[in-house]
């Protein structure tokens, strides 16, 4: 049976080739390299969790306060009967911030890939939240998808916190904000997360924490590839890496081998020389201004932007043109 034949019939098949296919092109490349959406499997997730709290990392402290301060600020953009549509939703607790800033708010639609999260959550935002409408869809927010029909007569506001963005290369965070444009509508407000650039030790103590998390955070990768593709990484001969490189203002992970050796992926023979890196993700840090622009260059126009006492995390809103 052809692999395409498989995709057809198995919907949740095409999934695992997937990352069997981007995990084989990413450690064949030069340099190599995996992406980051692959982190965030149960173990991961629970990690980044952990991660959440640490005191290094300041994001998603700075962005809760911004949300705290700000929350009812942002709500006076949003025009009567609007749809909250978040992309990426996880845990919803920051779309709980909104919502209970935004009586405006009719609908809220959390897009997820995590189909079963999904309506866990959905159940208890609709016994937290008896008058609104409860939406999930389950989707990769980075592909189309289509927005529930109910919501033709409401206003939309797309909700993309917790700098997620930041992980895209600038010309993909471009095409992100087209694609949020499409899906959103014209006239549609988009509220967004961005990390800003700070102080280099500020920013290299969040992910490179004394716990050791983000370190884990990061080999769990490695962990994950041995456990769904069969692959036999040494965990012990790959070290975490993150710095800030300066230059493109984002930080590096990476995973670098201790030693010269071999490892066996999916039938295949990788081979690393001693010190060579998996490059596993980027970090872009933009100022409220570097981001505006490219919100510009894609189609938004930036109407606010709120920071945190301390100037580390901005929450921006974007309108998209009217049709
Ligand atoms: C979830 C993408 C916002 O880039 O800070 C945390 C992920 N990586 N520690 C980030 C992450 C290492 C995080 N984002």
């Amino acid at each position: 049976m052809s692999i395409q034949s498989v995709v057809a019939r198995h919907p949740f098949e095409d999934r695992d080739t997937s990352f069997a296919r981007d995990v084989l092109d990413g450690l064949t490349a030069r340099p190599k390299r995996l992406s980051p959406k692959y982190f965030y499997d149960e173990t991961g997730s629970r990690l980044f969790e952990e991660i959440t709290a640490l005191p290094e990392y300041y994001p998603t402290r700075c962005e809760l306060a911004v949300l705290r301060a700000h929350a009812a600020d942002m709500a006076r953009l949003f025009p009567a009967d609007t749809a909250l549509i978040e992309f990426g939703s996880g845990s919803s607790k920051k779309a709980r911030l909104m919502l209970d800033a935004a009586p405006s708010v009719a609908a809220y639609v959390p897009v997820d890939i995590s189909s079963i999260w999904l309506s866990a959550e959905a159940a208890r935002l609709r016994r937290d939240y008896p008058r609104l409408a409860v939406l999930p869809v389950a989707a990769d927010f980075t592909q189309a998808f289509r927005l529930p029909r109910s919501l033709a007569t409401l206003a939309r506001v797309g909700f993309f916190p917790g700098s997620t963005i930041g992980n895209f290369e600038p010309h993909e965070a471009c095409a992100f904000l087209k694609h949020a444009a499409r899906i959103l509508g014209g006239d549609a407000l988009l509220i967004v997360g961005i990390d800003l650039v700070k102080d280099a030790k500020t920013l290299t103590a969040a992910y490179n924490d004394a716990a050791g998390v983000t370190a884990k955070f990061n080999l769990n990768l490695l962990a994950r590839i041995n456990r769904e593709l069969g692959a036999d990484f040494d965990l012990a001969t790959f070290s975490h890496q993150a710095f800030y490189n300066r230059e493109r203002q984002r930080i590096e992970m990476h995973l670098a081998s201790r030693v010269r050796q071999q490892v066996g992926v999916c039938g295949r023979t990788i081979e690393f020389r001693a010190g060579e890196t998996i490059h596993t993700e980027n970090s872009y840090k933009y100022t409220v201004e570097s981001f505006g622009a490219l919100a510009r260059g894609s189609g938004w126009t930036p109407v606010a932007a709120w920071t945190d006492a301390d100037g580390y995390f901005s929450v921006q809103a974007l309108r998209a043109a009217k049709l």
